[in-house]
């Protein structure tokens, strides 16, 4: 195993110092700050696109790792992959998922600091792939007691009973994440993982009732049909067919080739059992899915008097059996209205590293409330990737005293504001609509926006509309110029789905229910505090706020993914839209940053580390202050005082081949060494 690293080591080792050469024109730079035209966007998409033809998905820039989706099976997440990344510096091997998880992971042990890894991208663009292949690097590679194993396989099987009850198939994505995850594995000091949390975020609840054309109810749903065992299904008084079903079949796609439900049925239910689901817990569980599906099926009539009726109360009986409430309560809670009047983990010596996969940016031809929080959210992730990357970057010339020119980028802080702003954001104009006393309608709330957003810059309708020649806002409409791109957004359902209320007699009804699960989602002490709950765009906003207080705490490490086309193809680059993700993830500038003049960095010690072998002053030891070894060796090298600058903790580089001649230098020492000791034997 051993010998094998050493060899893909040092064919790596020999690519990367070919930069300039043959296999370069071939395979594309393995980092960008290695292309000569930097500043190209041309030749940023050249070097991705050479590299995707050559089913090589990842690049770097600097230790950012930009992945292109492969839409296919490459092979290159197998085991030894793993044993392979595990424990070598980071620049010594191709760019993979796995050398950004082993660094972070390296990196907590050494410094014993919170880490987090932040996966974003647009919807469909590999983030929750690469979540589940860091994940799975974890669980291979670290070091792990008997008795945590069991603990680690409960870590990796909760991954598909999320992904049922949370993804979809949505226009853009067969496998869509429909909420938030921030999962966090912590680990002792010696590197054990010893448990771990996940926090989930706003899931699209919407999407349980209706579904647009072409897309999907959340997999569960399919599942149960196709694969639950014959007893399961006569028990929840369900039928295989998923067409029978109204909220399963109003996008027209219940039965998609490219989704397995019967075996993803089987994984389910074996997850179900490792994290140790009793067969009550089960027969609760299923019993609320099969009752979403009866709801949906009941048909409401009106009566004489203009009042609800339920003239086939079949559906009922079901629901109220598997729910455990009483036949006549239900209906009476369904067809008539009663009018009134997290704990933080204690971190001792416990380090985490945390995992954030969330929904991606989304548009669609129609887009509501759901898109608007998706799309908010990622403007916060994209701020905080500013904050950490743009202006850290540029700060960190400033504290090692390194001179350069500042590097202009877009900072979407103004869109943050624009949205989530006190007394002043949108969301703060939309909870006064849903409050005020009054008839407040999605119509009443655009008027609001535009007599107080109107102006802004990021901000249209069809009132105040840009200029001519785009396309057209609708009456319902608005527009937000965001980061990633132009989204309009019907505000019809927007005051609905924020103020997410259900009646109160439909909740005292479930409060009484003889199901487990139902009773804990609602609970008596809840229904008896009367004060109005915070809505569902105000919770949002409050829970991104503390995901991004949890975040700034720690370590980053950045994946940007990226989507190759549209049609979730192999093979198919458009560069159209590669360009448009290059432009809007700020990929051009963060390169421009990381150049900025300088192409590596490193610290003293790390550098003195690798290179030592190079000078006669630093080998085999050196015993001196890391900074002036650094000096005596580059000074041996014959470094050009214009190829580096030396900062207060760093040796900053400024050409590639500097760094290529260096490395050049290094393996030809290594094999003078590896003759000098076969001649030793051989004469022996
Ligand atoms: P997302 O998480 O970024 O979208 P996914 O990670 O679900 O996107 O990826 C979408 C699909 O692309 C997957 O189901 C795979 O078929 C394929 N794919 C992604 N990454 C890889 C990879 N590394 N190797 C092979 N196939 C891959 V969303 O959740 O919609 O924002 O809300
Ligand atoms: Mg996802």
């Amino acid at each position: 195993m051993e010998s094998k690293k050493e060899d893909v080591r040092r064919k790596h080792i020999r690519l990367h110092m070919e930069g300039a050469l043959t296999a370069r024109d071939k395979v594309g730079v393995q980092d960008f700050v290695l292309l000569d035209a930097y500043t190209s966007e041309s030749a940023f998409v050249d070097n991705l696109r050479k590299r995707f033809n050559e089913n090589l998905i990842y690049t770097y820039i600097g230790t950012l790792l930009v992945s292109v989706n492969p839409y296919q099976e490459l092979g290159i997440y197998t085991v030894s992959q793993m044993e392979l990344y595990q424990g070598v510096n980071f620049f010594e091997l191709p760019p993979h998922v796995y050398a950004i998880a082993d660094n972070a992971y390296r990196m907590m042990c050494s410094e014993l600091n919170n880490h987090f890894i932040l996966i974003s991208g647009e919807s469909g663009a590999g983030k929750t792939e690469a979540s589940k292949k860091i994940l799975q690097y974890f669980a291979v590679t670290c070091p792990m007691t008997q008795s945590l194993q069991i603990a680690r396989d409960r870590l990796l099987l909760s991954n598909p009973v999320l992904e049922a009850f949370g993804n979809a198939r949505t226009l853009r994505n067969d496998n869509s994440s429909r909420f938030g995850k921030y999962m966090d594995i912590q680990f002792d000091f010696q590197g054990i993982p010893v448990g771990g949390h996940i926090i989930s975020y706003l899931i699209e609840k919407s999407r349980v009732v209706y579904q647009n054309q072409g897309e999907r109810n959340f997999h569960i749903f399919y599942q149960l049909l196709a694969g639950g065992e014959e007893e399961r299904l006569a028990f929840l008084g369900l039928e295989r067919d998923p067409q029978l079903y109204k909220y399963l079949s109003q996008g027209h796609c219940a039965k998609e080739s490219s989704i397995n439900d019967k075996n993803d049925w089987k994984t389910v239910s074996n997850a179900f059992s490792v994290i140790d689901f009793t067969e009550a817990d089960l027969e609760n569980l299923f019993g609320i899915i099969a009752s979403v599906l009866h709801l949906g099926n009941i048909g409401f009539e009106e009566d004489d008097q203009g009042c609800a009726t339920i003239p086939d109360t079949h559906e009922i009986k079901w629901i109220a059996k598997l729910l455990g409430v009483h036949p006549a309560d239900l209906l009476e809670a369904l067809t008539h209205r009663k009018i009134e009047a997290k704990t933080e983990e204690d971190f001792t010596r416990k380090t985490v590293i945390g995992l954030l996969d969330i929904y991606g940016f989304e548009v669609f031809d129609k887009n509501g409330f759901e898109q608007f929080c998706i799309n908010y959210c990622n403007e916060k992730l994209q701020q905080l990737l500013i904050e950490r990357t743009l202006k850290a970057e540029q700060a960190e010339y400033e504290m090692e005293g390194i001179e350069w020119e500042p590097i202009k980028y877009f900072n979407n802080k103004i869109i943050c504001d624009l949205v989530e702003e006190r007394h002043k954001g949108i969301i703060s104009i939309l909870d006064e609509e849903c409050i005020r006393p009054g008839p407040a309608t999605d119509l009443s709330f655009l008027e609001k926006l535009e007599e107080k957003v109107g102006k802004h810059a990021h901000f249209e309708t069809r009132k105040l509309a840009g200029p001519k020649g785009r396309k057209r806002i609708g009456w319902m409409e608005f527009r937000l110029l965001h980061y990633a791109g132009e989204v309009t957004y019907c505000t019809k359902g927007f005051l609905e789905k924020n103020n997410d209320l259900l009646y109160r007699h439909l909740k005292e009804v479930l409060c009484k229910s003889k199901n487990v699960i139902l009773r804990e989602c609602f609970l008596r002490a809840e229904l008896e505090n009367r004060r109005r709950p915070p809505t569902v765009g105000t919770q949002f906003k409050n829970s991104l706020s503390s995901l991004l207080e949890i975040l700034i705490s720690k370590e980053p490490s950045y994946i940007r993914c990226i989507k190759p086309n549209d049609r979730k193809e192999p093979s198919k680059f458009d560069d159209f839209l590669i360009r448009h993700q290059i432009k809007y993830l700020g990929l051009m500038e963060h390169l421009r940053v990381r150049r900025a003049g300088f192409a590596y960095r490193r610290k003293y010690e790390h550098f003195l580390q690798r290179y030592k072998s190079l000078c006669p002053d630093t080998w085999p030891h050196w015993h001196g202050p890391p900074a002036e070894g650094v000096e005596r060796l580059i000074n041996y090298m014959g470094y050009k005082p214009e190829e580096y600058k030396l900062g207060k903790t760093k040796i900053f580089i400024r050409f590639p081949r500097t760094l290529f001649a260096t490395e050049d230098a290094l393996e030809f020492c290594k094999h003078q060494l590896v003759a000098r000791i076969q001649a030793t034997y051989k004469s022996c």
